[in-house]
């Protein structure tokens, strides 16, 4: 049994498995090994400039013919030259996230470009469906880095029922069993970031990889919630002052000052303790290191396994 949905034909992709796009960690060589495994790579933009986008897709490009997507975040300063770089080297795919991409639909549709901004409530759902949206990822707050408000387990199917577009679930995911449990809340994909960030070809500090691993429940904690940007990362020296000095009434620009910064220092110099570790809840079942290609095999053949185990269940 092979699992093709809507998605494998919108993304042209062999696998309904998108590899969420982690800031900086998902990058060109990343993108390149989930693509060429036939599921979905998507190079994570975040806060860095177009020179390093368009480094990334040269890499990419250089491993792989096969589509891969671009995420814009749209908090980014560099937004707008990032967005210019998609449309001059004709990305099939962009993901969007962190805000509302409407004001940004015509143009993607103008250059053909497939838009699956990654939302977390139905009326902005239901909005961008109108402005042409080709699919959503509909991320529960059980992810990494920005987050929402609702669950996977809750927000997917409402989301469902509102839209004609194809749904991605995201958010709590790392195996087949949740990809499994995306297809029975009624998505026709799931996308995976933090198991992702111990993929060989990810582009991160060992240290991030490990400390990911060595995360149980209850290892994560959301930060930020009084500045209107939640972030749920793994709970270190960083969050712990982080969250003492929001709980007691810090302003915004102190708080602002406390988080600039945290991520590089945890992605490239490998700080644990006070850098931010943008991660999921997820954190806890995820156990090795290994290639991309083996993760996307590997969840697909578990979810194969489970799908058909259910069809088999007496009732
Ligand atoms: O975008 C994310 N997660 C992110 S983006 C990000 S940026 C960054 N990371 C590291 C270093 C520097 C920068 C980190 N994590 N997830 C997708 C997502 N989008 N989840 C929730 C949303 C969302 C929230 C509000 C989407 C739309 C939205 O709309 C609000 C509105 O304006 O209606």
């Amino acid at each position: 049994m092979r699992i093709h949905t809507s998605i494998c034909d919108i993304f042209g992709i062999d696998y309904p498995i998108i590899q969420g796009a982690m800031a900086y960690i998902a990058g060109g060589r990343l993108a390149a090994a989930v693509s060429e495994a036939g599921g979905m790579g998507t190079i994570g933009s975040g806060n860095s400039p177009a020179s390093w986008l368009q480094e990334e897709i040269r890499i990419a490009r250089e491993i792989t013919d096969k589509n891969f997507a671009v995420n814009l975040v749209l908090t980014s300063p560099y937004l707008q030259e990032n967005l210019e770089v998609v449309l001059r080297e004709k990305i099939p795919v962009v993901t969007t996230g962190a805000g509302n991409p409407g004001p940004f639909m015509a143009t993607f549709k103008e250059a053909g470009i497939k838009v699956v901004p990654v939302v977390a409530a139905v009326a902005l759902a239901k909005r961008l469906e109108r402005l042409g949206a080709d699919a959503l990822v509909v991320e529960g707050m059980e992810s990494g880095g920005h987050v929402g408000e609702m669950t996977t387990m809750c927000i997917v199917p409402m989301v469902v029922d509102e839209v004609s577009i194809p749904v991605i679930a995201a958010g709590g995911i790392a195996d087949g069993r949740g990809v499994a449990a995306a297809f029975a809340l009624g998505a026709e994909g799931a996308q995976l970031g933090t198991r992702f960030i111990c993929a060989e070809e990810a582009n991160v500090h060992t240290a991030y990889q490990e400390k990911v691993i060595r995360t149980r429940d209850r290892g994560t904690v959301i930060c930020g919630s009084t500045t209107g940007h939640p972030v749920r990362a793994i709970q270190n020296a960083f969050t712990r002052e982080y969250l003492k000095a929001e709980n007691s009434g810090a302003d915004q620009a102190t708080l602002m000052k406390l988080g600039t910064g945290r991520y590089p220092l945890a992605v490239v110099q490998g700080d644990m303790e006070k850098g931010s570790i943008m991660a999921g809840q997820i954190s806890g079942l995820v156990k090795k290191i290994q290639p991309a290609a083996e993760i996307v095999h590997e969840v697909m053949a578990e979810a194969v396994e489970i799908l058909h185990k259910l069809g088999g269940m007496p009732c």
